[in-house]
């Protein structure tokens, strides 16, 4: 971009401009360039000159500029935003973030999938990662949470096992940012306490439709403690502002062919549009007395207080209002670390937050190469933070004086003495009265109250609408149909026997198989009160906010519907693109030009959350030889979308199998069609298990 006003390079140093009034491009030691596109030879054929430090410097760089991708949540998505607070919880804790009404502290959010490398897709089915980094006044605190509210595993010793047996199997490389296959069902098969994840992971919450449209969880039992030192356990939830949505699967794996990037633009350009993310967080409070009187154990990461029975309490929203300047400097770069709390912000028991507590400081040492990764601008705190640490690789901050160790008393020699302790406001370790367990012999063990694996997964399962539970058992189907032992399908199916009955034989029947014997349960398996705030589809807002509609049009396409449907989307908050099958502009009935968006081969409809078809009688019969244009109606139909269509597009609607009726309206009546998913139109479209 053309600057001619000196600007500030991000080392602080003043650029000059050039002769044509661009800022110069020199060397990293600040030597201009002046050829950046030939490099030096000896003649204009002859050999490239080793003294070249200019190609030497740019090469060398370059060759260094990939840096190990995170273990787990390799691909990742983020931008920066604020927190507010609705009301004081001073009451509950002394965390400065969460003391006066009306106050935004910054923040930067990363989303992620788990399994698959940085450069994989958006859309497998996955859990995905929430990671909010709050830059409060007294420090970092990471809420490092995903969006389903339960783990795989109890204890972080079991950690790096489902780590291997969900990644790409060790002999071939693959599957990619795939749990459907061998080793990854085998681990669960022998663990049962992945029970309940599984049935978030092979639920809907799986395949979301956006991260605007998740919730996000910290899962673990964390503490609250106030200026009193009196202790709340608490559980954080993130609400969407756009309610729950997620796809259905055969859109979900038609999303990877036609946009690996389907989430990340969707953030990145509704941030761009000003139409920001925006969650509201809420915390379930509670004693101990009311963690006694629950049949579960709140330390067992593997289970859930249902909101009926601890209900969520708001207290105040996040909305992510600015994008990234740098993918790598920031979204690579950040580093969340479960273990960064502030004051009023404390940890329990529960074993896998334990195990967590180490892991992530650990692994940014490997990731980012120095000790001193915190001192990068997206990990830095924007409170003044000092300490005697020094020195290591990358040392960024120049120290004065001879202060580097405590105690000191170079202040009588009129010397800086560098930073002390805060004993008064400084972080305390909550130091409640141990209870019986914690002051036991050493054990590895497991606690006796952990012991129940099925009694969680029963209560999701039986959470979900009908179509819900027929998407899990379709989804379950599906993964084991891409394991190829026999003996693992068998034993998910005895565990899962546990679960629910219905559950286990519409799996079984959707295999061929006969049902095994029931798996042992370690403990009696509980009925609970079902909770509807387990489920998607009880928990969809009617509404075109956040929703994208594809409108396909070809020469001749009536202008006046055009230009009425858009008003109508923009007015209910909706976006629209507009698809045809040349990529260069539409003349219209009323001969107007008007830009397309995307073409009709490349643009399918799983891009949208519902579709509207404007095309005259010539153009219709035209399409109805192009298999992009009826599949684009067909996966709009099967994909339960609503289809707004002018009547002389009817024949490419009919060729495509679309049937008359709920969602399926004239442009008349589309826009309020729009606003939801027909999951009553799926028995029409697919056998579900
Ligand atoms: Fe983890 C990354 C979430 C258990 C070890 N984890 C990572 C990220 C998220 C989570 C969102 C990506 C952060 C980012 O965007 O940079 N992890 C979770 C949740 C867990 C969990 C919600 C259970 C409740 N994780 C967990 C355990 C261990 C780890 C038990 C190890 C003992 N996680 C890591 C890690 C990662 C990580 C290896 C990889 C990259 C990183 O930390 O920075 O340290």
């Amino acid at each position: 971009m053309k600057n001619k006003t000196p600007k500030k390079s991000q080392g602080g140093e003043t650029h000059q401009t050039n002769e044509n009034g661009y800022e110069m491009l020199t060397t990293n030691q600040g030597v201009q360039i002046s050829d950046n596109q030939n490099s030096l030879k000896s003649g204009a054929r002859g050999p490239v000159l080793l003294e070249d430090f200019v190609l030497r410097e740019k090469i060398f760089h370059f060759d260094h500029e990939r840096i190990p991708e995170r273990i787990v949540h390799a691909r990742g998505s983020a931008a920066h935003g604020y927190f507010e607070l609705y009301e004081s919880l001073s009451d509950i804790t002394s965390a400065d973030i969460f003391q006066r009404a009306g106050e935004k502290t910054p923040l930067f959010t990363r989303f992620s999938t788990v399994a698959g490398g940085a450069g994989s897709v958006d859309t497998p089915r996955d859990v995905r990662g929430f990671a909010v980094k709050f830059y409060t006044k007294e420090g970092n605190w990471d809420l490092v949470g995903n969006n389903i509210p339960v783990f795989f595993i109890q204890d972080a010793m079991k950690f790096p096992d489902l780590v291997h047996s969900v990644k790409m199997e060790a002999d071939r490389g693959y599957p990619q940012a795939a749990s459907a296959h061998d080793t990854f069902w085998d681990f669960v098969s022998l663990m049962p306490e992945t029970s309940h994840m599984i049935m978030w992971a092979m639920s809907d919450r799986g395949i979301p439709r956006s991260f605007r449209t998740m919730e996000g969880f910290g899962i673990h039992t964390f503490r609250l403690v106030n200026a009193k030192g009196k202790s709340t356990f608490v559980k954080f939830h993130w609400k969407p502002k756009l309610g729950l949505q997620s796809t259905v699967w055969d859109e979900a794996l038609k999303l990877q062919a036609a946009d690996n990037d389907y989430h990340r633009r969707d953030l990145y350009e509704s941030i761009e549009q000003g139409s920001y993310p925006e969650w509201e967080l809420g915390m379930q409070l509670f004693d101990q007395r009311k963690a006694d009187s629950l049949p579960f154990d709140v330390l067992d990461p593997t289970k859930l207080i249902p909101e009926e029975v601890v209900p969520v309490r708001i207290v105040g929203r996040m909305v992510l209002d600015r994008n990234p300047d740098n993918f790598f400097s920031e979204t690579e770069q950040v580093a969340y670390c479960p273990a960064n709390v502030v004051p009023g912000i404390d940890f329990t028991n529960d074993p896998l937050l334990q195990g967590r507590l180490f892991s992530y400081l650990d692994t940014q040492k490997s990731r980012l190469g120095t000790a001193n990764f915190n001192q990068l601008p997206i990990n830095a705190p924007k409170c003044p933070f000092g300490n005697f640490q020094r020195d290591g690789m990358m040392q960024t901050q120049v120290f004065k004086g001879r202060a580097n160790y405590e105690p000191n008393s170079l202040n009588m020699a009129n010397e800086e003495t560098g930073p002390r302790e805060c004993p008064v406001t400084g972080f305390r370790s909550f130091s409640g009265r141990p209870d019986q367990d914690e002051q036991g012999d050493r054990l590895r063990i497991r606690p006796e109250s952990f012991a129940d694996h099925y009694s969680h997964a029963r209560l999701f399962y039986q959470s979900q609408t009908a179509n819900e539970q027929a998407h899990i058992a379709s989804a379950i189907v599906f993964e084991l149909s891409k394991v190829t032992l026999a003996h693992v399908r068998a034993r998910v199916l005895a565990n899962f026997r546990n679960v629910s009955e219905d559950l286990a034989s519409r799996v079984a029947n959707g295999l061929g198989m006969a049902l095994p014997n029931k798996a042992p349960s370690a403990h009696p398996v509980q009925d609970m009160k079902p909770s509807d705030a387990l489920s998607i589809q009880k928990n969809m807002k009617e509404t075109l906010e956040g929703r994208c509609v594809g409108i396909l049009i070809a020469d001749g396409s009536d202008a006046n519907a055009l230009t009425k449907l858009k008003k109508e989307i923009k007015k209910a908050g909706g976006s629209f693109n507009v698809v045809a099958p040349k990529v260069n502009g539409v003349v219209l009935s009323d001969k107007t030009s008007v830009a397309v968006d995307g073409q009709l081969a490349g643009t399918p409809s799983q891009l949208f959350d519902a579709v509207a078809v404007i095309l005259t009688q010539a153009a219709t019969t035209q399409l109805l030889k192009e298999a992009a244009a009826i599949q684009w109606v067909m996966d709009a139909f099967g994909h339960l979308k609503a289809i707004g269509y002018a009547e002389e597009a009817l024949p490419l609607l009919e060729k495509a199998g679309v049937v008359k009726g709920e969602g399926v309206t004239t442009l008349r009546d589309f826009v309020s069609a729009s606003m939801k998913r027909y999951f009553n139109r799926e028995p029409s479209v697919r056998i579900l298990a």
